[in-house]
């Protein structure tokens, strides 16, 4: 190989090393994000809503707190602590109280979960016109933050026998109609 060449390959290979995450790690440049990024979305909230939305955890922070006590799969009754879904739901704007019946009443929530796990709902399950049930969003138990199994969010049914509406990790809730 001759000079030319060689330093042609070198530089060829500096380039492919930059252009790659591995060589910023390599440089020791992190990616910087920029200074107006968005915050992280925590929640999506979308389908059959009047006004779609990407939910930040200090969105979610922003709604009022709530606590249910409820007995878990693993049968110990805790305190958790969260959202009302309804709240959260009522952020994107959809029928409520009076205004749930007629086509609205076959509207659907479908939560959605990291793993691809779907559960749903039916609106007037959790609508405090309809019901004294308080479903949660909730990101505390006991007072800790959920694990990374069950959260950072997690659905929670009072008084329901069996668990799985209990949605860990959810990351969606799609309205959806017929
Ligand atoms: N994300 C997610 N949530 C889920 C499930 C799942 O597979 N994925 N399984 C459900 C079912 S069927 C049950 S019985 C409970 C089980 O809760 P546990 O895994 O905490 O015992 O979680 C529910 N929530
Ligand atoms: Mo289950």
């Amino acid at each position: 190989m001759n000079r030319s060449r060689s330093s042609r390959l070198v530089l060829a290979l500096a380039i492919g090393v930059v252009a790659t995450g591995a060589g910023r790690a390599a440089f020791g440049q992190a990616p910087t994000p920029a200074k107006d990024a968005k915050p992280t979305v925590a929640l999506r909230v979308h389908g059959e809503v009047a006004k779609p939305l990407e939910l930040s955890a200090a969105d979610l922070a922003g709604l009022k707190r709530q606590t249910v006590t409820a007995r878990a799969h693993d049968n110990r009754e805790s305190r958790y602590e969260g959202v009302a879904l309804h709240d959260v739901l009522q952020k994107a704007v959809l029928p409520a109280g009076k205004d749930l019946r007629g086509k609205a009443v076959s509207l659907y929530l479908i939560v959605e979960a990291a793993d691809g796990y779907q559960a749903l709902f039916a609106l007037p399950e959790l609508d405090p016109a309809y019901t004294d049930r308080t479903i949660l969003l909730a990101d505390r138990r006991d007072g800790q933050p959920l694990t990374a199994r069950e959260g950072p969010y997690q659905i929670i049914v009072p008084g329901e026998k069996r668990h799985s509406r209990w949605v860990r990790q959810v990351v969606g809730l799609r309205i959806g109609k017929d």
